[in-house]
């Protein structure tokens, strides 16, 4: 059995978040959309299996829904594309329109009946609802198949205490379910969990194509493979994405650390497909500010989208009268005997005064931050 698994399209998105470039992301979205078209004919898979959240949400203009809908025909692939929690099977969702009954390739996963597919058997567990704790495969009993069973479904996993726990699956849902493989969406990065003993793997294929700054590993589609009942499924992670998001944080100690940031900016590939988010704190002389504002300005010209913050960048102190500033106790006595000892002048003295004075610059900065 051979095919392609991707998920979490997000048509629809507004991506206000790219400011002035949304509507550039929005379009990413379609191209890449079309690439994982391309990705099945190339790889010679069967069929695509669309783990939900293909669309934003239920009001998605139905222009883009009968696009989407087009793409997924245009290749001689078959589609399985299942309902999402941000695309559910519900009144007034993008598939009650009438281009999903128009289509030869595509088949809409309404219920939770086992398919054939080729090579196997498909069992899937649509959602209904936009929320939900319950998980969504424990309708699955794929024990006593004989053939290659594998499983579509669309949630987070249960072992992260965070706020997305929308219909939350063990981590052994798979094996659970006596499936060779589980085919998940939702999260937007690639994750492949593989249980020691077991053959039942679950995957999240990520997102085609990078939505925000922070992801870890988006823009991903997997091309699985799986010889036989019980065999291990070979996955290999196939690149569709199109954007790059960087973000970026550093803190300057000095001229180099400047020096450092500014070669980094520039090493950054393909700037006309790269949105860089980058914060800039610690303490950076006046005179150097029109060589960071430089690199600024050759960011905001180059790459698509390039956002600084610079508000925790401080100059140096220029005198000591900050330390007269510092109340009483441990941080007062500290940084007084640090000033004490940055005036020593001899070897190996010398050597201690230059990390004292660091390490009253580190504590000037560390007091520059408490204060936001
Ligand atoms: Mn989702």
């Amino acid at each position: 059995m051979r095919f392609l698994h991707t998920a979490d399209w997000q048509i629809g998105m507004k991506a206000a978040h790219a400011g002035e470039q949304a509507q550039r992301v929005r379009d990413a979205r379609l191209a890449s959309a079309r690439r994982v078209m391309e990705v099945a004919e190339r790889e010679d898979a069967p069929f695509l299996l669309v783990a939900g959240d293909t669309f934003e949400d239920s009001a998605v203009d139905r222009k883009l829904v009968e696009e989407v809908a087009q793409i997924l025909e245009s290749g001689a692939r078959r589609v399985y594309i299942l309902p999402g929690n941000h695309d559910p099977l519900m009144p007034g969702s993008v598939w009650e329109h009438r281009v999903w009954k128009s289509l030869r390739h595509v088949t809409l996963l309404q219920d939770a009946t086992p398919i054939s597919v080729e090579g196997g058997v498909l069992f899937p567990a649509p959602l209904t609802a936009k929320h939900g704790k319950q998980n969504p495969v424990t309708s699955i009993d794929a024990k006593r198949r004989e053939e290659i069973c594998i499983g579509i479904a669309h949630g987070s996993l249960d072992y992260v205490s965070s706020d997305d726990n929308h219909f939350p699956m063990p981590k052994t849902a798979a094996i659970d379910a006596g499936l060779d493989y589980l085919a998940i969406g939702h999260w937007h990065s690639t994750l492949v969990v593989e249980s020691p003993g077991a053959s039942g793997v679950l995957a999240y294929s990520g997102t085609h194509e990078p939505t925000a700054f922070g992801e870890r590993d988006s823009g991903n589609v997997l091309l699985v493979d799986i010889a036989a009942r019980g065999a291990k499924p070979s996955i290999k992670t196939i690149k569709t994405g199109e954007l790059q998001w960087h973000s970026i944080e550093v803190t300057l100690r000095g001229e180099s650390d400047l020096t450092a940031l500014g070669v980094r900016l520039r090493a950054l590939p393909s700037p006309q497909t790269t949105l860089l988010e980058c914060k800039i704190a610690g303490l950076l002389s006046p005179q150097f500010r029109s060589e960071l504002a430089a690199i600024m300005e050759k960011c905001t010209s180059e790459l698509l989208l390039a956002r600084f913050d610079d508000s925790q960048l401080h100059a140096p102190p220029e005198d000591d009268s900050w330390l007269e500033a510092i109340p009483a106790g441990i941080l007062r006595t500290t940084s007084e005997e640090l000033r004490r000892r940055t005036t020593a002048a001899s070897a190996p003295a010398a050597r201690e005064s230059l990390v004292a004075e660091r390490a009253l610059l580190e504590l000037f900065r560390l007091l520059k931050e408490s204060q936001r």
